[in-house]
């Protein structure tokens, strides 16, 4: 079984193909990929954020971290849905329109796949027209995900959209986000990252 270490090391200096083989190498051994996930290579992206925030690295170090988290990522999605039971509920994610920052969106659908949840992956960019799309779909739930200062507004104008619907509750995430926000604009939750998606979904399950 690899060390935690050579994986963290792995994202963090972008070595997809390190990455892979590790990862695969501790599914192969029947290692615990939750904690690989959120112990070892969510951190590890972290680090990449921050080191990015002091300019010690710059875009092209992020992006290549950025393919190497998602190769082990690649590796462990199917994994976990399959773990899952039979789907708890019907949640559409995306990352709104202008962001096209994906990992943390991906990293969240991963988990509530996880946890038993059918997730309809939307992808970047969206506009109210897809969250719109999904819902007619059957989505009850839609999680939106926002990277940038700039494209965070972009979720009030998703939350305004669907005003007065008690068909659909909308949960916001993503770096910028915070509670105060997602109070501030009316949706009906938020989560600070992938594990808390997942306890916020249940809540608003719950309430609903
Ligand atoms: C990787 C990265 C990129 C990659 C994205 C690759 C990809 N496929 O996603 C690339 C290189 C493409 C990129 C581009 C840009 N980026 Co960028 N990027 C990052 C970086 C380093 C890491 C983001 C990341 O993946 N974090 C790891 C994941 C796991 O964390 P996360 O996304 O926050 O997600 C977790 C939680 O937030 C939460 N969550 C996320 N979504 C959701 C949704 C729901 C519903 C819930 C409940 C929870 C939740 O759960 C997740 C898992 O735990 C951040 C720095 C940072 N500190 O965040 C900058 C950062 C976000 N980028 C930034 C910028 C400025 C840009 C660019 C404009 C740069 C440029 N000049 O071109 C472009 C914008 C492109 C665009 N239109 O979107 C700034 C944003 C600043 C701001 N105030 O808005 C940051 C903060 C860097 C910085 N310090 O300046 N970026």
């Amino acid at each position: 079984m690899p060390k935690i270490d050579e994986i963290y090391e792995a994202v963090t200096k972008g070595n997809r193909k390190v990455v892979a083989e590790k990862v695969q190498e501790v599914v192969d051994n029947d290692g615990d990929i939750v904690e690989l996930l959120n112990g070892t290579m969510i951190p590890a992206m972290r680090e990449i954020g921050e080191r990015f925030s002091r300019n010690e690295i710059y875009v092209p170090e992020m992006l290549i971290a950025a393919r190497a988290m998602q190769a082990g990522l690649d590796i462990i999605e199917p994994l976990l849905a399959a773990g899952g039971h039979k789907a708890r509920a019907r949640v559409a994610i995306g990352t709104v329109k202008g962001d096209l920052h994906d990992i943390g969106k991906n990293l969240v659908a991963m988990m509530l796949k996880g946890a038993g949840f059918e997730v309809d992956d939307l992808g970047v960019d969206c506009a109210v027209e897809k969250y719109e799309e999904a819902v007619e779909k059957g989505a009850g739930i839609l999680c939106l995900s926002a990277l940038l200062t700039t494209t965070m507004p972009y979720m009030k104008a998703v939350v305004d959209h669907f005003k007065g619907r008690d068909d659909v509750k909308i949960i916001i995430g993503g770096a910028p986000v915070t509670h105060e926000y997602a109070k501030e604009i009316g949706a009906h939750g938020y989560g600070e990252d992938a594990n808390q998606a997942v306890h916020e979904l249940e809540k608003v399950l719950a309430e609903a």
